[in-house]
């Protein structure tokens, strides 16, 4: 863990590429979770807080000229420093789980990896503006092409970030797998390939495994 960073037992954080089912399996980590009787807030980045869903707007919408790589991490930031102190930690001081459908460590991968800016400086931010880091981070892996095929199935126009090459999606999927080697004690990596219903599975014995452990 990076020095200046608090974990946050009760967060979990879904990483992965597009189209690898992270909204798919955080609706049954939340069933799971209020099946036990916990409180669950989910959640998503960028966005997450009415101010942070309209600085999501301004990162995805693909109408204004190119975002340099600085802005889009210093707008990735903004957007997470208010959900952070808006939504996050009011959830988890009040003992409810917090499941939020990507955090840092995509600033890590895309804006890191992707774009090539110096981790040291996003850490920096992180320590600065985000303070926390989750207890347990399921990295849905699944190759880019895969990838690409379902979220093409969903019928929307890509977003600015899905707009970009195979090349970049490849240093982003990278990423994902460095940081989760680097922080091998709180990422689970699973293979997001086998049907939905598989995956759901791997994720909720991962979070049954983490709260035994927790316990
Ligand atoms: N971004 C960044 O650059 N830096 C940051 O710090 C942060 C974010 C926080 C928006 O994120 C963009 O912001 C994102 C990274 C960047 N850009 N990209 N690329 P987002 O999370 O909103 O965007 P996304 O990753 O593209 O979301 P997504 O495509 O919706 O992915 P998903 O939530 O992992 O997938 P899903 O919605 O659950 O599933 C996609 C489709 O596949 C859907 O039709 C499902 O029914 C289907 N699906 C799901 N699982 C399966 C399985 N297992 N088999 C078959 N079909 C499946």
């Amino acid at each position: 863990m990076p020095a200046g960073l608090t974990i946050e037992p009760r967060l979990i954080t879904l990483e992965g590429g597009e189209g690898a089912g992270k909204s798919t399996v955080l609706a049954a980590l939340r069933d799971a979770l209020l099946a036990d009787g916990c409180e669950v807030v989910s959640t998503r980045e960028p966005g997450g807080t009415p101010l942070a869903e309209r600085i999501r707007e301004l990162l995805l919408d693909p109408s204004h000229e190119a975002a340099s790589p600085e802005t889009e991490l210093l707008l990735m930031f903004a957007s997470r420093a208010q959900h952070v102190a808006e939504r996050i930690l009011p959830a988890l001081r009040r003992g409810a789980w917090v499941i939020s459908d990507r955090f840092t460590d995509s600033s890590h991968a895309y804006q890191g990896a992707g774009r090539g800016l110096d981790g040291a400086f996003i850490e920096d931010l992180e320590r600065r503006v985000v303070g926390i880091e989750p207890g347990l981070t399921l990295l849905l892996d699944l190759g880019i092409a895969h990838g690409r095929e379902r979220a093409r199935g969903r019928d929307l126009l890509p977003d600015r970030i899905e707009r970009e090459r195979d090349e970049f999606f490849e240093r982003v999927r990278g990423g994902f797998l460095a940081r989760a080697a680097e922080h091998s004690g709180r990422f689970r990596v699973i293979d997001a390939s086998p049907v939905a219903s598989v995956v759901a599975a791997t994720a909720v014995s991962a979070l049954t495994q983490y709260r035994e452990d927790m316990a």
